[in-house]
């Protein structure tokens, strides 16, 4: 079921009878660069029009208490020591955020919490990164701290490292702090600089296919792809001491040690490599508009993602072929960590319905699944919601 600010802002004042902060804390889309964010490479992701609620005020007592709209369950907080929770598991996001408070020294008051929202669980849009995201601005701004966006996104990283258990990038609590209207974020995920680049559509829409699968491997999966990037490089650094991560590797340098790196971390790396080159010519192709080249290597990406990172499914695959088969949709690809979620896809705007009406017939057929298909709008970061 999906929350509005209006829905969490009224179920606050039904429990509390006073008036909340309001904080809103969008999902984020990922144009390209996929699994390069934990190898130091750069990535393209955007904040998105589907968001988490948060409103806020401190408690009269010493009870913190969060309630959860989606769940429609309470949460009782333990301020002076957060430690993970067996269940209800959703409050884990939120307890790593508040641990990092603790552990960093910015005193929280107690406080009352009600949270929910509408984005999609499940289908890599990043619901979670933008629970901690909110979460962490909404404690800050509550209490005052000030605390720059860019410690609060590696405090809402953390949490999901530590209480969630997904060693993740930065790409996606950077997305949903960052965003702007309407912009694309180039990051450099070593030196966190980023730039915007106006996502300058016109002919095309941005629509995401959701499989509405999400195969159990994908934490598990997660984690092993990112320990076989870091076995590639701990290999490559006998032959070049100076390499600190993939970033810093060339194909050239993979494929010259390709007996060595073998087989599956062979193919981990070529591609983590190939896609960290990618993103920087892609990064020109919107900068010049055009979308075609950039819908091409869209393609190029689901490809890399599917034969040689093997993070695809069935479900993403087949959607990705039925959009190459026409030649309405400039580029479509898998999104986020794999295993299910959704495929974003460039589509000619006057085919927007067609192509989502076919293919949503054709994928019950083959799987007997609804698809869904959500339409998204570039959307500003983690706010206070006025
Ligand atoms: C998930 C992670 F959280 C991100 O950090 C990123 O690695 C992504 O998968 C794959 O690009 O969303």
């Amino acid at each position: 079921m999906d929350f509005s600010v209006q829905d969490v802002t009224r179920k606050f004042q039904e429990l509390y009878q006073t008036e909340p902060l309001v904080v809103r804390s969008p999902g984020r889309i990922n144009l390209i660069g996929e699994h390069t964010d934990y190898n130091d490479g750069f990535v393209m992701p955007a904040a998105i029009d589907r968001e988490t609620v948060f409103a806020i005020s401190p408690a009269p007592d010493a009870v913190s208490v969060i309630y959860s709209l989606k769940y429609d369950e309470t949460f009782t907080v333990n301020l002076q020591d957060p430690q993970p929770v067996k269940a209800p598991k959703w409050a884990n996001y939120l307890l790593g955020v508040l641990r990092q408070f603790v552990d960093k020294g910015y005193a929280v008051k107690p406080f009352r919490c009600v949270f929910g929202g509408n984005i999609p669980m499940g289908a890599g849009l990043s619901s979670s990164a933008s629970v901690e995201c909110g979460f962490a601005f909404a404690l800050d701004r509550m209490n005052g701290h000030n605390i720059p966006k860019n410690d609060l996104i590696l405090m809402a990283q953390w949490s999901e490292h530590h209480f969630v258990g997904v060693k993740c990038g930065i790409m996606d609590q950077f997305a949903s702090m960052m965003g702007a209207e309407d912009q694309v974020i180039v990051l450099d995920c070593r030196s966190l600089e980023y730039h915007y680049s106006p996502l300058a559509l016109k002919d095309y829409t941005l629509v995401l296919c959701d499989t509405k699968v999400k195969h159990s491997l994908v934490d598990s999966e997660y984690n092993t792809r990112r320990a076989e990037c870091e076995r590639g490089v701990a290999l490559l650094q006998k032959h070049y001491p100076a390499v600190k991560s993939l970033r810093d590797v060339s194909e050239a340098m993979v494929r010259q040690h390709a007996a060595e790196l073998a087989g599956k971390v062979f193919d981990r790396c070529l591609y983590v490599v190939q896609e960290i080159a990618r993103v920087q010519e892609a990064s020109q192709d919107l900068k010049q508009h055009n979308l075609s080249a950039f819908g091409r290597k869209m393609y190029e990406t689901h490809d890399g993602l599917s034969k040689l990172y093997e993070v695809s499914c069935r479900e993403l695959d087949f959607l990705v072929e039925q959009a190459r088969a026409t030649d309405v949709v400039a580029g479509a690809r898998m999104m986020g960590g794999g295993f299910g979620g959704c495929t974003i896809n460039l589509i000619r705007n006057e085919a927007v319905d067609s192509f989502v009406a076919t293919t949503r017939e054709a994928y019950r057929q083959a799987f007997g699944i609804d698809m869904e298909a959500y339409i998204v709008h570039v959307k500003e970061g983690t706010g206070v919601a006025h």
